[in-house]
């Protein structure tokens, strides 16, 4: 909500800046030639979602016409910095990116309004107090996500209860540390399960979105924790590590241990339709298309909303199965 009205303040900001006019040097937008040079600076490649994301872009950018230049951070800050900087020095017409954390981007930012590029800012939100330093923030509602998360667990808690023991024991795999899907998901997910006080959260640790991390981190807590009935993943990956770790540990993954994550890539949606995950909260990955409207419309100086979700729904086994066919990542 502070976001919100916050980002709401720096639409009128940002439109009155506008109406005192401009001080940039000649752009290639403003000096009648329309081409528009995008700098976007990726997370990294950690997931499929993430492969998902970046296609989609690229995609997308050849089909606008627009110039992307892209680059990725490897889920590092300092490499997304480095490169947000390097555009600036560019002079491209927009930069986009996808923050690997919350935090620590003011001055940067800072830096692209003084340079008059305008910022979007695509799947992942910065928590700033400044929401005039970028025009809008395109993604999901990860608040949201994480409570579909829950309210599944919460509905099936008798079915979850694998070891019949009255308590639903939950163990978490966490993005990385410091991400807005992180932070968010977990926070609808404890939102949500707090209407059954059975269900209770044992251990939770980050695999830093990735798959290997994932497996690892499910290998400690299968050795630290006795009578685990549930993951929760962050996303698809930590669960698809997670299922690699408990069938070395010679149990069932979906059966004696239940498992719900989040994203619905390919890998993820094809190990729910073979029951090793048990539900999975959709995130859409195929920004690319609204990224490149909303860029033309801020090159254009024209008005845009300050916060453009996406659409997104959950599924379960039978669904999986029904939607596979036409998956398209
Ligand atoms: O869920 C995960 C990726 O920011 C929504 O990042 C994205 C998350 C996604 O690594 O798979």
């Amino acid at each position: 909500m502070k976001r919100l009205m916050a980002a709401a303040t720096s639409l009128v900001l940002a439109g009155s800046l506008a109406a005192c006019g401009d001080d940039k040097p000649e752009t290639s937008a403003a000096s009648g030639d329309d081409s528009i040079t995008m700098g976007f600076a990726q997370v990294g490649a950690e997931s499929g979602w993430r492969t998902a994301n970046t296609k989609s872009v690229q995609e997308a950018a050849k089909a606008a016409g627009i110039e992307l230049k892209f680059s990725d951070a490897q889920q590092k800050q300092e490499n997304q910095l480095k490169a947000i900087r390097s555009f600036i020095q560019q002079k491209v017409d927009v930069i986009s990116f996808s923050p690997v954390v919350e935090t620590g981007w003011d001055t940067v930012l800072m830096e692209a309004k003084r340079a008059n590029i305008p910022v979007i800012l695509t799947d992942r939100a910065v928590d700033s107090k400044d929401t005039s330093l970028y025009k809008t923030f395109l993604g999901s509602d990860f608040v949201l996500e994480g409570k579909k998360a829950g309210e599944w667990l919460v509905k099936q808690a008798d079915a979850a209860d694998v070891n019949k023991d009255g308590a639903i024991k939950v163990v978490e795999l966490q993005g990385t540390t410091g991400a807005a899907p992180a932070i968010d998901r977990k926070e609808g997910f404890e939102e949500a399960m707090k209407a059954n006080p059975k269900i209770a959260i044992a251990a939770s640790q980050t695999g830093d979105f990735t798959r290997d991390g994932g497996k690892k981190v499910m290998e400690s807590f299968l050795k630290a924790q006795k009578d685990i009935d549930v993951v929760f993943a962050h996303n698809d990956d930590m669960g698809l590590g997670a299922i690699e770790a408990i069938e070395a540990a010679g149990k069932k993954p979906g059966k004696d241990i239940q498992i719900i994550t989040i994203d619905a890539v390919k890998d993820g949606m094809t190990a729910l339709a073979e029951g090793k995950i048990n539900y999975i909260v959709e995130c859409n990955p195929l920004l690319g298309p609204q990224l490149m409207d909303l860029a033309k419309k801020v090159v254009a100086k024209q008005d845009v909303p300050q916060r453009v979700l996406t659409e997104e729904t959950a599924f379960d086994q039978a669904a999986a199965k029904a939607a596979l066919a036409s998956r398209q990542y």
